[in-house]
């Protein structure tokens, strides 16, 4: 049986253990991606590493998270990660340059070759024929230290696509359709692997669409194969060089088909307050909405900006909208600033961001109190706007413009003949807000200032772990209940101690002060526990206030991989029912802790309150086992150096 094309690359980059089904294994990283937010801990660690210059081909380190300077902590951290990239032989893309995603799609992706990034969107390079895979900053500073990425052989499931797109349906809606079939959970342990005659109809931006919201099915990654589109998306942006064709073989095996005909699909639109949430627009039209926003790595390439500027030229929005729109790239907006679009845009009434993630991130513009929000981007989590009571929904450009234009939920297809964008052959290149690093690294200061605080590490893991249960959670929690953004508390991403005050804040309020008067102790949580954001945050601040373990139905893979990394133990319960029986409050006491890890065994959990005991699995490999003894990946790479 031939082989598909994740397994190909895969292969290629094999460098410890052998594929195969639930066996861990090594591969080699070409490229390293960072943003701001977990890029301060990456660069902090890889300091911590005294690795003088990044080993792999390409490393690169975007600043567009935390770009509303209204402090001084943002424009100090963007300067020690320019300082810092200099340094030690990082590009670095300047705030205002773009969302790291889409930045990277247009300069740098390279069919074939391995991403991996500080962010779980990193796979929207899967768009153009890459393994690029999400991770916590400590996993990219380790790649960049020239050392593998490890994780579970995937399984591949195949989504055979046929068809073609309808007027007004695009591939947002795609990626909706897979979500409401498969669900935040269909992807986990799986990477979704792009096939059949529907493919070749796909641009790569639409196809980076697809691949970048494959995160929100927790998968490992998504890919699509690098046929004549990809030649020519490349060739627009002056890289045809780098351009080769990546295809599985004709008879390549799958663990898992799914047949999408593209032409039986309709605008789509995810509901509060789950990316899996989706029904039709149709459904839903004439609602009311208070704010319309455009942009995220998900949708905001040019042709997604020209669609929206056509859709509303010589048009005026409604009183009752706030249409708000942030080009993906620099590139992006230039382009539509020279065409006029953007012209186009601003009369409308449109008001226009710079090109950063935005109000993605909750990084300004929050609806007002209990608002409908329509955004084109790939999280409606509860307060992840900024504004609790907030209901915010998931659509395609096209529909968020009709929707803009309209006032109320609209589905694109009654605004009559769809609107046709040609294709740019070539783009003006600019590198110029790139900056590569120092020739002369000796020369280079890093600045340092004062919200950045020195990473804490913990001790090796003790063999009797005692201590309450300081909370319990239902299934689906995302990295973003466990470790709130916005504009407050993102500013604090490099100064734990101050971020750790934070924890679970949207859940409980009090989870911070009573885990630190409690010395630490335990967190309890149901399905895909960690499901979202990449933020090591979510790790490394619960570490600091002493969470020692969390038992969990189950684990999102990064989630699972960041705990690890902080030495806390991530445990499945045996008998699911326990999730049931076990209480907040309870007082729990494990005993010969590292004696189960070393036999992998199963571990035995005394609940002192209800004087009962009952099993946990830990699941981890060897090599996980002894990160996790030594008190995370950073001592346990520190002691191997
Ligand atoms: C997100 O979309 O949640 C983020 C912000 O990009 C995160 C990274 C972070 O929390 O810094 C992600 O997706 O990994
Ligand atoms: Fe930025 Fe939003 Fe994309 Fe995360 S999902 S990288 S916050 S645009």
């Amino acid at each position: 049986m031939g082989r598909n094309l994740a397994t190909k690359i895969l292969e290629e980059h094999l460098v410890s253990g052998e594929l195969g089904p639930g066996k861990e294994i090594g591969i080699s990283i070409d490229q390293t991606l960072t943003q701001d937010a977990t890029g301060t801990m990456a660069y902090l660690q890889f300091e911590a590493m005294r690795i003088p210059r990044v080993k792999t081909k390409l490393s690169v380190s975007y600043v567009d998270h935390n770009t509303l300077q209204s402090g001084f902590e943002n424009a100090d951290d963007h300067r020690f990660l320019q300082s810092v990239a200099a340094k030690h032989g990082v590009y670095f893309s300047r705030p205002g340059n773009g969302i790291c995603h889409q930045v990277h799609l247009e300069r740098f992706a390279v069919p074939g070759e391995t991403l991996l990034g500080s962010d779980s969107h990193t796979p929207t390079a899967g768009g153009l024929g890459m393994i690029a895979i999400g991770a916590g900053g400590l996993d990219v500073a380790v790649a960049m230290a020239g050392r593998p990425f490890y994780l579970t052989t995937p399984r591949i499931l195949r989504i055979m696509l046929e068809g073609e797109l309808g007027p007004w349906v695009s591939a947002k809606d795609v990626i909706l359709a897979v979500l409401q079939k498969l669900s935040v959970k269909g992807g986990v342990g799986k990477i979704v692997e792009y096939t059949g005659p529907g493919v070749g109809s796909l641009s790569v931006p639409q196809r980076a669409t697809i691949t970048n919201m494959g995160a929100e099915l927790g998968a490992t990654t998504s890919i699509f194969p690098s046929d004549e589109v990809t030649r020519k998306f490349l060739r627009s942006q002056k890289r045809e060089q780098v351009w080769t064709a990546l295809a599985a073989d004709e008879d390549a095996g799958y663990d898992e088909t799914v047949v999408m005909d593209l032409s039986s699909l309709e605008p789509l639109i995810a509901q509060p307050h789950s990316p899996d949430n989706v029904t039709s627009v149709r459904e839903l039209a004439g609602t009311p909405v208070d704010q319309v926003a455009i942009g995220s790595c998900t949708n905001s390439s040019y042709r997604e900006l020209m669609t929206v500027a056509a859709i509303l030229q010589g048009k005026t929005i409604p009183p009752n909208v706030s249409l708000v729109i942030s080009p993906g790239s620099r590139q992006v907006y230039e382009t539509i600033a020279r065409s006029g679009a953007l012209a186009d845009l601003i009369a409308s009434g449109a008001r226009i961001l710079e090109s950063a993630c935005g109000p993605c991130i909750g990084m300004g513009q929050s609806p007002p109190s209990k608002g409908v929000t329509l955004r084109t981007f790939n999280r409606n989590f509860v307060g992840r706007s900024g504004t609790k009571d907030a209901l915010v929904y998931l659509v395609s450009p096209e529909v968020a413009a009709a929707t803009a234009l309209r006032g109320v939920i609209t589905d694109p297809r009654d605004l009559g003949d769809p609107v046709e964008i040609p294709e740019v052959d070539e783009f003006e290149i600019d590198d110029r807000m790139i900056l590569p690093p120092a020739e002369d690294p000796d020369s280079v200061e890093v600045i340092r200032g004062p919200n950045i605080k020195p990473l804490p590490l913990k001790d090796p893991l003790e063999n009797l772990v005692s201590g309450e249960v300081l909370l319990k959670v239902e299934d689906n929690i995302t990295t973003d209940h466990i470790m709130p953004a916005g504009a407050k508390i993102l500013p604090l991403r490099s100064n734990i101690p101050a971020i750790s005050d934070h924890v679970f804040e949207g859940v409980d309020p009090t989870f911070a002060s009573r885990a630190k008067s409690a010395g630490g102790g335990f967190i309890v949580g149901g399905e895909n526990y960690g499901q979202g954001s990449s933020r090591e945050h979510a790790a490394l601040a619960p570490m600091y206030l002493g969470v020692k373990a969390v038992f969990a139905r189950s684990f999102a893979r990064i989630h699972r991989a960041n705990l690890i990394n902080f030495g806390i133990v991530p445990l499945t319960f045996v008998d699911p029912a326990d999730y049931e029986r076990i209480q907040q409050g309870d007082a729990l006491e494990i005993a010969g802790l590292r004696e189960a890890l070393v036999q992998n065994a199963d571990v035995q959990v005394k609940d002192r309150t209800q004087n009962r005991t009952f099993e946990v699995r830990h699941g981890l490999s060897e090599r996980q086992c002894e990160i996790v003894m030594a008190g995370g990946l950073l001592n346990y790479t520190r002691e191997r150096a």
